[in-house]
């Protein structure tokens, strides 16, 4: 952990990104600046600022934002549009006016255009039509990234904008419908093996490719690069590979110890049929992901069966 930052404040952190960044930051001995949302609305742009000016972290990871699978996001463009804008546009200016020296932003590879030429480089973002059962999130992710460039060009302000693949891990959202699509599978695997079910549904063809890290391995890419990344361009963290939603299917139903048929609801989207990102850059700094996916998966499914009571 670069020692210039003793006061890391991690916005979030009891969401799937934000708790694996505490994980992380606590294996190097640092105690991470947290507070609870019924303490403090992110999106409140006079509480956030006042919270600032008390606090005074020397450096920011933002991880709180409002995410969910293709049907939330699908649904309710509303809140993803607007909440993701209040809390970027509370958080990002009071780092900067209250003495944060650096500042990390999480963007996501749903926000490179849908057809963008794979495996996706950094340099595609904004070259074409976005994927639109997401484009409310992605905009607001948009605005983000260009947000801390701003505050980079006016005020030299380190601010760096990661974009992560799709995500997963331990203190993910399970929701059967708001989730993405590993966690929802995991849940909806387990039901069906627990009440003996003969046959499973996913949605879509299960054609579409999708690439998944595990949040540990992100958790640590971000402190990697909190401390080796000083750019104003975004970069990309993920795996290199990725597997169809099919594959995914399979390889959930094997770890569950599922063995009825998979059918498909082909009535519910399949949006962007493929978002590998390249992660040239990133590995030319020094940094690969560890975590495989079956054992990300398997482990991921033991936090379940063990929290299976409380998950969200
Ligand atoms: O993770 P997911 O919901 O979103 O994956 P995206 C959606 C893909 O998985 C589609 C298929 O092809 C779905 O048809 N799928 C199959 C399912 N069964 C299920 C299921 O039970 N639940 C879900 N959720 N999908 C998201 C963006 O796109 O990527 C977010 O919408 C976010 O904004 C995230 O950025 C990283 O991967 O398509």
């Amino acid at each position: 952990m670069d020692g210039r930052f003793r006061k890391v404040f991690v916005a979030g952190h009891k969401g799937l990104v934000g708790s694996a960044i505490v994980r992380r930051l606590e294996r190097d001995g640092i105690e991470p600046l947290v507070v609870d949302r019924h303490a403090l609305d992110l999106r409140d742009q006079r509480a956030v600022d006042q919270w600032f000016a008390k606090a005074r972290p020397d450096a920011v990871i933002l991880a709180a934002a409002k995410v969910g699978g293709i049907h939330a996001n699908n649904t309710r463009p509303v809140e993803f549009l607007l909440d993701n804008l209040r809390i970027q546009n509370a958080v990002i200016p009071a780092a900067h006016a209250h003495g944060v020296r650096k500042l990390v932003f999480l963007g996501s590879s749903c926000i490179y255009p849908k057809l963008a030429p794979q495996p996706i480089q950094e340099s595609a973002l904004l070259t074409g039509p976005l994927e639109p059962t997401n484009d409310a999130y992605a905009l607001a992710k948009i605005a983000g990234i260009r947000l801390c460039q701003a505050y980079r060009q006016q005020h030299a302000f380190e601010a760096i904008s990661l974009m992560p693949t799709n995500l997963y891990g331990p203190n993910d959202n399970f929701h059967p419908i708001d989730s993405h699509v590993l966690p929802g599978l995991i849940r909806r695997f387990h039901e069906a093996q627990n009440a003996g079910a003969e046959r499973i549904v996913i949605w879509g063809s299960g054609t579409p490719r999708r690439e998944f890290l595990h949040v540990d391995d992100l958790a640590d890419a971000c402190i990697f690069l909190l401390a080796n990344y000083d750019s104003g361009e975004v970069i990309n963290v993920g795996v290199g590979k990725d597997i169809s939603i099919l594959e995914l299917a399979q390889l959930i139903a094997k770890i569950v110890g599922f063995r009825g048929t998979i059918e498909h609801d082909l009535s519910k989207p399949d949006g962007t049929p493929r978002k590998l990102l390249d992660v040239g850059k990133l590995s030319a700094l020094g940094w690969t992901a560890r975590i495989g996916l079956e054992e990300g998966i398997a482990e991921t499914y033991r936090w379940f069966c063990a929290h299976v009571g409380s998950v969200r």
